[in-house]
């Protein structure tokens, strides 16, 4: 049933011009103040809130807005409390990376204001529903994860993966004077290979020193039953190795009674002379602490993780006071165990990849998050989510989280989840989602793999690979329809990582997402012209292009003025001539909307001006035969569709050309002087404006008079557009009598508008709204 409905729903959409761009309105690393703990982010989209509605952006999304474990640095995905969005002095800020909550409201309210007829645009809050992360201050007592330890991360005679060693601290408390025999063992290493992949730091503090940067080397026979290494002091560090299976280190400590004894252990590998880090989940752990004939890691030694979480006191509306301990965490209890990152790209829950991984299973964290969705809708006004790394939850959680949303309108926010992975993976978490009740739309990673080597390619790559590129077009069974996917060139992760780079011709790899079927997400440097850096090595640096922009919303004017609906691809279907040329040149028609009947494009990776010959007109859609096509952005440049359907279309080297109806075309240049120009919005909204211009009656209905009162020097030019800036409506040579002008309004929409009025001497303009 649920499929039907949404069949039906995207079959009316059909009908409407596209209007649902996004932007993806961030990148790693943007700029903050962290001198002085001001965060700017918010305000930088508050300036350019206007300019996100001229262009036509429909939706933006924004990072996550709680605050991180690293206060001012947190890029957001280190989240620590979900209700401080930069309005509660903690991990040393009180606004976060991107600014303080008022910022983030008043941004919002920017994005939202639609007084004088300006469009909206919706905000879409970055969520991470997978994991938190906290420090020191956090630490408490794991008797779960000393449990899991002591077991060696085996349940029910399966091996799992070790909690990482270095986020456990072993403690006894208030140790008494004396001898104490420390033994420790491995687990989970690979004895396949030399004993120095089984290496690890040993740190005690027995007598409140701290931990200081000397260190020694163990000495082997050190196996107990009297073969003990005395540890050198208090606060030093040993360097050993579990030297072989069933390898004993044991080391003696005396403490001077009433303080700690602290243990602290770190993975480590030893290549040639360098001690490096190694992966955390090479177990170790003291397993044996004898004092006087006990053997204290029984009872008395704890486990010590950063997993009790507590807030400053919170005092907003709807702001839950929470606190957190190890039992919403995995690993919770004897039944419970960590995963590793798997042999793909399958769905992973109880993997710790990020932080303290969240016990999705629990009700407890079930309603926590709930509830903080619905706080983020009703309270900050959020329009929808990009979920991320909704690989580490079950389906389930996710449409559960989803369908709780307070729903705008009577229908369920927007969703879009991260699920970096295969076609296949993908389109089963979008369908698995909806089998549990809620709509979810996927990031289309394969169609950004495919761009990027378009993009990046030249004759190596063949052009045919994009007959069947991406999610929507996928020839494998694995497609999903272009209502469930959102495209993209390039994201966050991708655009602090070179390999993953595009590094040219942007223009191309965007003409193909936004003439085509899907959601187009745009990222935010590639719209302003912002140099990517790579993460790892910042001498790596990719420049884009201001020029781009002015691509993008030539084809964002183009996909919102034509375009709607399915798409064909002509240089596979459409008996494409010279058919060699198919690998250098790629042609798709598309479908229009309810008053254009829709274009052809033709993207051109080769290096010289190049065309196909193809049937214009597919099997089943509206007949070109014997129309005339123009380009898009030159009137002047047409080619004729023969009586047989054939047409012959072009594209400039390395480049794109959109192909329309002559009796469609709209001249981009006419409308982006007026969209691009804020004097109409500027005069109405300006209070200081002297104008007597006034209009009766407003609203009106279609067919109805409008009286239009002003001063006017000779005949006058009437004009309508809408609210992207698009005239809907042209009469000139309109003779005033006195200072009344009279129209009749014409059948359009129902909906807002301008009204220009042009004289000899001046143009003036008021919104009215169509009834
Ligand atoms: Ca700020
Ligand atoms: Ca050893
Ligand atoms: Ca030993
Ligand atoms: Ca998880």
């Amino acid at each position: 049933m649920l499929s039907m409905a949404m069949l039906m729903l995207s079959g009316n959409l059909t009908m409407q011009a596209q209007n649902d761009v996004m932007l993806q309105a961030f990148y790693w690393d943007v700029p903050v103040d962290a001198e002085t703990n001001n965060g700017f982010w918010w305000d930088n989209l508050y300036n350019k809130a206007s300019e996100f509605k001229e262009i036509g952006i429909t939706g933006i999304w924004i990072p996550s807005p709680a605050k991180g474990n690293w206060g001012i640095y947190d890029m957001g995905y280190g989240i620590f409390d979900h209700y401080d969005l930069g309005n509660y002095n903690q991990k040393g800020t009180v606004e976060t990376r991107f600014g303080s909550r008022q910022e983030l409201e008043s941004m919002i309210a920017a994005m939202h204001d639609t007084n004088n007829g300006q469009p909206k645009v919706e905000v879409y809050a970055d969520i991470i529903l997978n994991h938190m992360y906290s420090s020191e201050e956090d630490a408490e007592a794991n008797p779960a994860v000393k449990e899991y330890v002591f077991d060696e991360a085996f349940r029910n005679g399966q091996q799992y993966v070790p909690y990482p060693t270095n986020e456990i601290k072993w403690v006894i408390e208030d140790a008494a004077a004396g001898d104490y025999y420390i033994k420790f063992k491995g687990f989970y290493l690979d004895y396949s290979v030399s004993y120095q992949e089984r290496a690890y730091d040993i740190q005690i503090d027995y007598n409140n020193s701290g931990f200081g940067s000397s260190y020694s080397w163990e000495s082997e026979p050190n196996n107990g039953n009297g073969e003990t290494n005395t540890f050198p002091a208090s606060g030093e560090t040993v360097r050993a190795f579990i030297n072989s299976e069933g390898d004993i280190d044991e080391f003696k400590v005396t403490a001077p009674g009433g303080k700690d004894i602290i243990i602290q252990l770190t993975a480590r590998r030893q290549s040639g002379d360098e001690w490096q880090w190694a992966d955390q989940t090479h177990g170790f752990y003291p397993s044996e602490i004898w004092h006087n004939g006990q053997n204290l890691a029984v009872n008395e030694l704890k486990a010590i993780t950063n997993t009790g979480i507590s807030y400053i006191n919170h005092t907003g509306t709807g702001e839950a006071n929470l606190t957190w301990d190890y039992s919403y965490f995995h690993p919770v209890d004897e039944n419970d165990w960590l995963g590793n990152w798997g042999s793909g790209d399958e769905i992973i829950t109880n993997t710790k990849g990020f932080g303290n991984d969240l016990n999705t299973f629990d009700p407890r964290v079930q309603t926590r998050m709930n509830n903080w969705g619905e706080w983020l809708s009703d309270e900050i006004n959020f329009d929808g989510y990009r979920l991320d790394f909704v690989r580490g939850l079950q389906e389930e959680y996710v449409a559960n989280w989803i369908a709780n949303l307070p729903p705008i309108n009577n229908q369920q926010r927007f969703i879009v989840g991260e699920y970096w992975g295969s076609a296949s993976s993908i389109q089963s978490w979008v369908n698995n989602v909806a089998t549990n009740g809620a709509d979810a739309d996927a990031f289309d990673f394969p169609l950004k793999s495919t761009l990027t080597g378009m993009c990046n390619g030249d004759a190596g790559f063949d052009m045919n690979w994009l007959n069947h590129a991406g999610m929507i077009r996928n020839g494998d069974g694995n497609s999903l329809p272009g209502t469930s996917v959102v495209t993209f060139l390039e994201n966050h992760d991708t655009g602090k990582e070179h390999d993953k780079w595009v590094t040219k011709d942007w223009h191309l790899g965007y003409a193909y997402m936004l003439t085509h079927e899907g959601k187009p997400c745009i990222f935010y440097p590639h719209l302003y012209g912002v140099t990517l850096v790579d993460n790892h090595d910042a001498s790596v640096q990719i420049e884009v292009p201001a020029s781009l922009k002015e691509d993008l919303k030539k084809l964002i004017f183009i996909r919102k003025t034509y375009l709607n609906g399915s798409l064909s691809v002509l240089s596979e279907s459409g008996n494409p001539y010279p058919s060699s040329d198919t690998h250098d040149v790629y042609v798709a028609r598309r479908e229009g909307n309810n008053s254009k009947g829709g274009a052809i494009v033709v993207l051109n990776n080769s290096h010289s001006d190049k065309g196909l010959w193809v049937d214009a007109t597919p099997q089943d859609w509206s007949s070109w035969t014997n129309k005339t096509l123009v380009n898009a952005f030159d009137e002047e440049q047409t080619t004729e569709v023969f009586g047989d359907g054939r047409v012959w279309v072009e594209a400039p080297a390395r480049g794109y050309a959109i192909y329309v109806l002559q009796e469609d075309y709209e001249n981009y240049n006419d409308l982006k002087t007026i969209t691009s120009d804020n004097s109409l919005i500027n005069q109405t909204s300006d209070s200081d404006n002297k104008s007597e211009l006034s209009v009766f009656p407003n609203p009106v209905k279609a067919g109805q008079s409008i009286q239009v009162t002003g001063t006017f020097e000779g005949a006058v030019q009437i004009q309508l557009f809408d609210k992207h800036g698009r005239m809907v409506f042209n009469q000139k040579e309109v003779q005033p009598a006195g200072n009344d002008l009279c129209i009749t309004c014409p059948g359009i929409n129902r909906g807002d508008y301008i009204l220009s009025v042009k004289d000899s001497e001046k143009s003036e303009s008021r919104f009215i709204s169509v009834q």
